[in-house]
């Protein structure tokens, strides 16, 4: 007690804390040696990982690989803190960032500390509102080429040369979720583009499914309602598997042909990489001459289309939730820019009125590529990673109102609803009618207008002058007339009335066409959605709808539902029209394995699974080579540190079966080493991790003892229907092996594997 006492006595006297001087003396002003370390420019390979690098733009400020001088002017408000003493957030240089002012060392803290009260009220509000939907989501940097001078159809600056570059900021997203939902939940995905160009902002805001669920903008929130999180109990999160969506769903069929697609693949992506974009709706070009012609909006990924397997996608959100945020950074860390080629359907008024079975202006139904085809007039490439998560990708404000001279709206009544919604949302989230000046949002092309005043109002405008016509500022800005947005003078006439046309009334023709195009592996995959789906459903009458709904789109697969759920088939939906239900040919471009794209084994991760024993010089031969082909290999043992090899050469683990799981992996490879196989065949999440491999679709090269784990692991050698498996590369010769291996690796899956329930 004496020596507290004591303690105390001298703490009252003294400025410091004398028993911790490393954390209040001088020390504590100068950084430490060692914990101060200068961030590095991190030589792009394939194995860089998000977790041993930061950002190659931190430190210096400048982005070295995809450096986009079209993007300088974000370079304006870039912060680097590097070799940088702290400040108060007016710039007066802080002396002590560990202690609040206090009257004495123990008494109480004084309301004086401006210096705590600016820092505690900045943390106190540093929370925005989370977008309403698309509230998880992921963005990078780019820029868009075009590969031609489009200016017969469109004026739109952006497409007038080949090679001319427009810089760009993508954002993708998942639609249901909350800010930190996983990313692999089965949804539609955002694919938002905010094209810089000189004649101002043109935001593309699409997803990664070309039609949608509803007609009218009229419902939107009806439909947002109805799949959110249900209101008494909030759950459940980022799922549509629940009653009030498909109650909402079986109640208003022009969903149909929209519930296909989000019941496919194209709702779990592998990848923000390998999924296509679209714009939904019919837009309209316009050339300098005022000629108008419609178009649909295509964006194909060059690294093809590819999914995960559901059962992949659901234990993926446990494993990473941030498995296609991180895919997104590592691959543009990595130097693997992912690229886009844009798309045009072009067609005219005359030719979209001869479809005759589906009006353009629904947005519940596409324009098959046999009747117009999908011409590419441009490439994207995504380069650089955004610097601040929340500056960039959080405060970014996408608005489908966005247009440049050039491109026009149609009366698509969702697109008419959505002008209106984007500009309204982003007044509550980012607080006020000035978003466009932050940073991220301002356009390149210069802005002047009588616009004034507001919350945090960036420009400082000159002059008395904020009201047109003028005379006192010479008229300026004055009018751009031509040179300026000219809406399309489309003619209208009509009564005032709530109501749509007949064609919208037909629900069921498209939802058909994308069954019937899909591989016999993409429609066992829709079943068994709508069987998770559905029986996730409480409501028995729910469900039963929604099987009814399926009936008019094709009796087998409601009769696959209906069997599944443990239902008969009911009746057919009323329908909304007596139309009949067109015949449309099947599009094999509606199904993914339409575009394997060109990227190989690219960004892939393969794992290697060693233990004690394992054949060293072997894993460093198949590590450097899979490496050398841009995958991404990884050592996965049972615990960090190293394992001894044949060769007595110790090789270290870079990540553990507990850690990095087997859904982490496109692929997995077994090495050779019989004490390495034995030890790997007594640990169950060994055996785990290669079904799940197996399950999943995925390849597998098995060497020398690695066979043996194989059997022990209980895989079977041939396929279902009893042929060779394409995947399993059991064969002698490594070279050879390593061969097959990487081709199965590029084919993605082997979906003949698959049964249901799974053999593994
Ligand atoms: Fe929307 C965000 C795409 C219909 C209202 N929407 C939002 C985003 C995407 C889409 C990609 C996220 C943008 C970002 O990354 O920040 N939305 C679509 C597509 C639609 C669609 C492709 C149909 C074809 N949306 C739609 C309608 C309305 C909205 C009919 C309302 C009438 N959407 C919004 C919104 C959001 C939004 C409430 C939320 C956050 C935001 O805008 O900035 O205004």
């Amino acid at each position: 007690l004496d020596k507290v006492e004591a303690s105390q006595d001298l703490a009252a006297d003294m400025p410091f804390n004398p028993t911790k001087p490393a954390e209040y003396g001088d020390d504590s002003v100068i950084p430490h040696e060692g914990a101060h370390e200068t961030p590095s420019m991190p030589v792009a390979t394939a194995s860089t990982t998000t977790e041993n690098i930061g950002s190659r733009k931190v430190g210096d400020g400048l982005p070295s690989i995809g450096h986009n001088p079209l993007n300088c002017p974000l370079d304006r408000v870039r912060v680097d803190d590097s070799g940088r003493e702290l400040t108060t957030n007016q710039g007066v240089k802080v002396s002590n960032n560990q202690d609040t002012l206090k009257i004495g060392l123990r008494g109480p803290s004084a309301l004086e500390d401006f210096i705590f009260r600016e820092k505690i009220t900045h943390f106190d509000h540093e929370r925005i509102p989370e977008r309403v939907v698309h509230a998880r989501g992921s963005a990078a940097h780019g820029y868009f080429e075009s590969y031609g001078d489009l200016s017969p159809l469109t004026r739109a600056a952006l497409f007038s040369k080949a090679g001319k570059r427009t810089p760009v900021f993508v954002r993708f997203s998942t639609v249901v979720g909350s800010r930190g939902s996983a990313d692999t939940v089965r949804d539609v995905r955002g694919f938002a583009t905010k094209f810089y160009t000189e004649e101002g902002i043109w935001d593309l805001v699409g997803n990664n499914i070309p039609v949608f669920f509803i007609q009218d903008a009229m419902k939107f929130p009806d439909l947002i309602h109805a799949v959110k999180p249900e209101p008494h109990h909030e759950m459940p999160q980022a799922s549509s598997a629940h009653d009030t969506f498909y109650d909402f769903a079986g109640l208003s069929p022009e969903i149909f042909h929209m519930l296909m697609w989000v019941e496919s693949d194209r709702a779990i992506p592998r990848s923000y990489r390998m999924m296509q974009g679209f714009g939904v709706h019919t837009f309209r070009l316009v050339n300098a001459m005022g000629e108008a012609h419609f178009v649909k909006f295509h964006w194909t990924p060059m690294a093809g289309t590819h999914s995960l397997v559901w059962d992949e996608a659901v234990k993926l959100a446990g494993a990473d939730p941030d498995f296609h945020r991180r895919d997104l950074w590592e691959a543009i860390e990595a130097g693997y820019f992912p690229e886009y080629e844009l798309g045009m359907q072009v067609f005219t008024e005359q030719q979209a009125a001869s479809f005759g079975v589906f009006d353009v202006l629904d947005p519940t139904k596409l324009v098959p590529e046999d009747l117009v085809p999908v011409r590419p007039v441009g490439r994207m490439v995504l380069d650089r990673n955004p610097d601040n998560f929340f500056a960039e990708t959080e405060q970014v404000a996408f608005c489908a109102a966005h247009v440049v001279p050039g491109i026009d709206f149609t009366n698509d009544p969702l697109l008419q609803g959505r002008i209106h919604s984007y500009i309204d949302t982003q007044l509550t989230r980012l607080a006020g009618p000035n978003f466009h000046e932050i940073p991220i949002n301002s356009p390149v092309a210069q802005v002047h207008n009588n616009q004034r005043d507001g919350f945090h109002r960036q420009a400082i405008h000159r002059g008395r002058v904020a009201y047109e016509p003028n005379s006192l500022a010479g008229g300026c800005p004055f009018q751009a007339g031509a040179r300026g947005f000219v809406t399309f003078p489309a003619h209208e006439a009509g009564d005032k009335v709530r109501g749509k046309p007949e064609l919208f009334g037909e629900h069921y023709g498209q939802a058909r066409l994308f069954w019937h195009s899909q591989s016999p592996a993409e429609q066992r995959h829709i079943v068994n959605a709508y069987r998770f789906e559905l029986t996730r459903v409480q409501t028995p009458a729910v469900r039963e709808r929604i099987v009814a709904g399926l009936v008019n789109v094709d009796p087998a697969l409601a009769q696959a539902v209906a069997a599944d759920l443990g239902i008969p088939v009911p009746p057919p939906l009323p329908r909304a029209t007596e139309l009949p239900i067109p015949h449309y040919p099947p599009s094999p471009s509606l199904s993914l394995l339409a575009r394997p794209g060109t990227l190989g084994i690219k960004t892939r991760r393969i794992a290697l699974l060693v233990a004690d024993g394992v054949d060293g010089a072997q894993v460093r031969h198949l590590y450097a080579s899979l490496l050398k082909d841009g995958a991404q290999p990884r050592i996965v043992g049972q615990k960090l540190g190293a394992v001894q090899t044949l060769e007595h050469c110790p090789l270290e683990i870079e990540i553990t079966l507990e850690t990095g799981p087997s859904v982490l992996y496109d692929a997995a490879v077994l090495p050779a080493g019989s004490a390495a196989s034995n030890k790997l065949a007594q640990d169950p999440r060994a055996l785990e991790f290669i079904r799940d491999q197996y399950r999943h679709g995925k390849a597998l090269l098995a060497l020398g003892s690695g066979i043996e784990l194989l059997d022990t692991a209980r895989i079977p050698r041939t396929l279902p229907d009893g042929g060779a498996d394409p995947g399993l590369i059991v064969d002698g010769d490594p070279h050879d092996a390593l061969a097959a291996f990487k081709a199965a690796v590029a084919r993605h899956r082997v979906w003949a594997r698959e049964t249901d329930p799974p053999r593994v």
